[in-house]
């Protein structure tokens, strides 16, 4: 197996996106619970996404999500972010909190209101001209919760049409990123339930349009890595929403749940060419901490990925292939959960030492005494992530 010190250069190109609503307060349908030192705009969203870089060198970029984040001056807030340290990444868009989007958005039945849902995209796209954004990424509510409500066929044909209309607007060294989830807000069928009708989507779209994989999307017992296998080898793969999961969409902290999932995640995203300087794949997070502190719940995330990248990345290649070709069942099993079992947070507090960081971000960022300046300074911060 290579050593930490063999692969650690690799370590390097990690970049994780954060994003904007996880700073906000967030709950479930029972209660939004309000926390002290809420953000109260974007730009205080944006210095604690910041923040969560400054202490572990793995966040340098944060995605925004509109309208929630909003602002009149968007080449102003990029240049607030710079200034901070961060870039601005993915816009998401949101048709699903306007009362018109009751029964859909992009495949609502009406082509007024899909019109509108469509006019959103584009003020999105224009959003991401001046903040210097590549990816737009589409997660939609739509569907339907009794059967003969819709006509489930013919919303895939309207849908179709609305992104051909949105994708119409992607400049080049831009990208339309599809997200697909199983069930929920409805509860009988989705439009974009899975990876294969969003993947059906975008590569009748073209070149820029890709698909995004948040790990909360699927059905429980999914081989999300599978799918992750799929996406790339189709050149598909546009980005991850990571968060983990023990039910549903429960938006918890990634590798929380099964760190040994997010471990076979990133051995196949290796494996596939989706990690390293050459890959365009992004690593957002699509998160929320209900009841604990939102920075450091942010920071535990990303140093769960940066973990698992380390221990997937110690995976000896050869020995697995030779085990796998040799047809030795369990000697390449063994292979595999050999680096999985490696306990690398030693020798990552060292390398970030060394690379001028924390050795260790939680403990760093608990003594440096924002969490107290951000709860005595923002008082009255209400702001709901959505
Ligand atoms: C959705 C989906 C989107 C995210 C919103 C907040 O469930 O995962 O990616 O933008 O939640
Ligand atoms: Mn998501």
């Amino acid at each position: 197996m290579p050593t930490f010190d063999q692969i650690s250069h690799q370590l390097e190109h990690q970049a994780i996106e954060v994003p904007s609503w996880a700073y906000g307060n967030s709950g479930t349908r029972f209660k939004v619970f309000g926390s002290a030192g809420t953000p109260r705009s974007v730009q205080e969203k944006i210095a604690d996404a910041a923040t969560v870089h400054r202490f572990t060198g793995l966040a340098p970029k944060v995605a925004l999500h509109i309208p929630w984040d909003k602002v009149e001056d968007y080449s102003a807030l990029r240049r607030y972010a710079q200034d901070q340290g961060i870039e601005i990444g993915t816009i998401n868009s949101n048709t699903f909190q306007d009362d018109d989007y009751k029964l859909g958005g992009l495949t609502h039945h009406d082509p007024v209101i899909r019109q509108k849902a469509i006019d959103h995209h584009l003020e999105c796209i224009r959003v991401m001209g001046e903040t210097g954004s590549r990816d737009l990424k589409i997660w939609l509510a739509d569907g339907s919760n009794y059967p003969g409500q819709a006509d489930i066929r013919a919303r895939q044909d309207w849908l179709a049409e609305s992104l051909a209309a949105i994708y119409e607007q992607i400049a080049d060294d831009q990208r339309l990123v599809l997200e697909y989830k199983i069930f929920e807000p409805a509860f009988y069928h989705m439009d974009v339930p899975d990876w294969g009708t969003a993947l059906g989507h975008v590569q009748a779209l073209g070149e820029n349009a890709t698909v995004c994989l948040d790990t909360g999307h699927h059905a429980p017992s999914t081989n999300v890595e599978f799918i992750v296998a799929q996406l790339l080898r189709a050149g598909k793969l546009g980005s991850f929403d990571f968060n983990s999961r023990f039910y549903a969409d429960d938006d918890l902290i990634v590798g929380s749940a099964d760190p040994f999932q997010l471990f076979r995640i990133m051995f196949e995203v290796i494996r596939g060419g989706g990690y390293g300087p050459e890959s365009d794949v992004a690593f957002m997070l699509d998160q929320c901490h209900n009841i604990e502190k939102k920075i450091p719940g942010q920071i535990r995330s990303v140093l769960n990925v940066q973990e698992m990248t380390a221990r997937a990345l110690m995976i000896d290649r050869e020995a697995l292939k030779a085990a796998q070709e040799a047809g030795d069942v369990l000697g390449a099993h063994e292979v595999f959960m050999d680096a999985f079992y490696t306990d690398v947070r030693a020798d990552l507090a060292a390398w970030r030492e060394t690379r001028g960081l924390p050795a260790h971000p939680m403990r760093a960022f608990a003594e440096s005494g924002y969490q107290e300046k951000i709860e005595a300074d923002r008082v009255g911060g209400t702001q709901l992530s959505w």
